[in-house]
């Protein structure tokens, strides 16, 4: 049984349960160029005291993220699920749209699942070098309280119309033959946040299905998510959907947590 697929920074995937090995595990060389010094400088400014203090360095929670004005918390015992408007303003929004058209390829699989369709989109690595990425990362620290060393580098996701990225999770199976290569430095995906760059006209909703929950993309929107239950494991409830774009185009932001510092086995 497919219960879903997870995404490596650099457009790979990770099926979970009866996944099939693909020809596409590599890593983009342009990871090993991302620039953690200039984030790790960002940890040490910016961030409340008190943020860093309550919880382990690859984790935010609940009590950091209703901290901010204007966050909504999903009502569900089944996930830690947090929206908040206007997270990015358009200025940024906007450059960060032109660099993602400006470095787009297909969004790859590492693991084939059979479904050529599975996810569509398009996918660009965006370098820490880069201005407005270093601001973007600056307010990702501040609204998530994650230290910047655990996260994977940041990724800009385009859809056209009828593109999509079909049901999956972001963590990892622990029992997967890949676990080792994708999770054996960093460990698993603690936090999912994405951002929303641009409305869209219509489709490109975000669907969490489990929970019936369906987050409609809104320029400078975010959303994040627990990958975790409380024991550690994979949430199930996790599971969405990128559904399609029906009129207009989609661009996002992906950022990916992990429970131990970035890295990588090669
Ligand atoms: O674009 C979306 O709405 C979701 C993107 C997503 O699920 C992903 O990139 O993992």
């Amino acid at each position: 049984m497919k219960t879903g697929q997870a995404v490596i920074a650099g457009g790979q995937r990770l099926l979970h349960k009866a996944a099939t090995m693909g020809s596409e595990n590599f890593i983009q060389p342009r990871h090993a160029q991302y620039n953690y010094a200039a984030l790790f400088e960002l940890a040490g400014c910016g961030v409340k005291a008190i943020q860093k203090d309550m919880v382990p360095p690859g984790e935010s929670s609940a009590e950091i993220l209703r901290a901010h004005a204007g966050v909504k918390q999903v009502p569900s015992a089944k996930i830690e699920l947090f929206v908040k408007n206007h997270f990015l303003g358009p200025e940024l929004c906007k450059e960060l749209i032109r660099l993602i058209d400006l470095d787009r390829r297909p969004s790859t699989v590492a693991d084939y699942n059979g479904d050529a369709a599975f996810r569509t989109s398009e996918t660009c690595d965006l370098s820490a070098d880069l201005p407005a990425v270093r601001e973007l990362e600056r307010l990702l620290l501040d609204f998530t309280g994650i230290d910047p060393k655990h996260g994977e580098p940041i990724q800009g996701q385009r859809y056209e119309i009828g593109q999509e990225f079909k049901q999956h999770t972001d963590w990892f199976n622990p029992d997967g033959a890949d676990w080792d290569k994708f999770c054996g430095v960093a460990g698993q995906r603690t936090w999912t946040f994405m951002v929303y760059l641009n409305d869209v006209e219509a489709g490109g909703a975000t669907r969490f299905k489990r929970i019936d929950k369906k987050i409609m993309p809104e320029r400078g929107k975010i959303v994040g998510w627990n990958n975790r239950n409380p024991d550690g494991s994979g949430n199930v409830a996790t599971l969405h959907h990128a559904m399609k774009v029906r009129k207009g185009v989609k661009y996002v932001i992906t950022k990916w947590y992990r429970e131990k510092p970035w890295g990588w086995a090669e």
